[in-house]
C-alpha cells in the first residue's frame, strides 16, 4: 500500500463560517499528515488555473469570483490512498446528494459553495499541489 499526497482546500465559505478548525480536525483525527498548510488569497488567475477543467462551463465565472472573495485554507496531505480518501470524507460535490457525516454533508447546503476541495486524481492532485505550494513550503 503506497502513501501518496493530494491537494485539499478550505474554501472562502469554510474559513468565513468558522469551520477551519473542525475539517482539520477531521483530517489530523482521520490520521493524514498535514505536510503543508497556509491561509492564501487565491490571485484570479491561479484560480482560473486550478478550475482550468470547468473554463467552457457556464458556472466557471462564478466559481472563479467565489473562489477568489476570500482566503481559503490550502492543505498538502499525504496518507495512504489520501486522494480518494479525502474525497470520500468531504462527500459528493452537491451538498444535497452529500452523506451525513460527511464534510459537504454536515456543513454546506449549496452546490456553489461546498466548504471544501480535494484533487480527484494522482494526475490532479501532482498539479494542484504544485500550483498552490513551492516545494519549500512542503514537508519533505
Ligand atoms: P468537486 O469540487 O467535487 O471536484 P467539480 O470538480 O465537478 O467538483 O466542480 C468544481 C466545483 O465547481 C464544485 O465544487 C462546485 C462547482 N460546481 C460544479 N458543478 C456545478 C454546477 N453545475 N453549478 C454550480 N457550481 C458547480
Ligand atoms: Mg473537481
Amino acid at each position: 500500500i503506497m502513501s501518496e499526497r493530494t491537494f485539499a482546500m478550505i474554501k472562502p465559505d469554510g474559513v468565513k463560517r468558522g469551520l477551519t478548525a473542525e475539517i482539520l480536525r477531521r483530517i489530523e483525527h482521520k490520521g493524514y499528515r498535514v505536510v503543508g498548510l497556509k491561509l492564501y488569497q487565491i490571485p484570479r488567475e491561479v484560480a482560473e488555473n486550478h478550475y482550468g477543467e470547468h473554463s467552457d462551463k457556464p458556472f466557471f465565472g462564478e466559481l472563479v469570483d467565489f473562489i477568489t472573495s476570500g482566503p481559503v485554507v490550502a492543505i498538502a496531505l499525504e496518507g495512504e490512498n489520501a486522494i480518494a480518501g479525502w474525497r470520500s470524507m468531504m462527500g459528493a460535490t452537491n451538498p444535497a446528494n452529500a452523506a451525513p457525516g460527511t464534510i459537504r454533508g454536515d456543513f454546506a447546503t449549496s452546490m456553489g459553495e461546498n466548504v471544501s476541495h480535494g484533487s480527484d486524481s494522482p494526475e490532479s492532485a501532482e498539479r494542484e499541489l504544485a500550483l498552490f505550494f513551492s516545494d519549500s513550503e512542503l514537508i519533505k
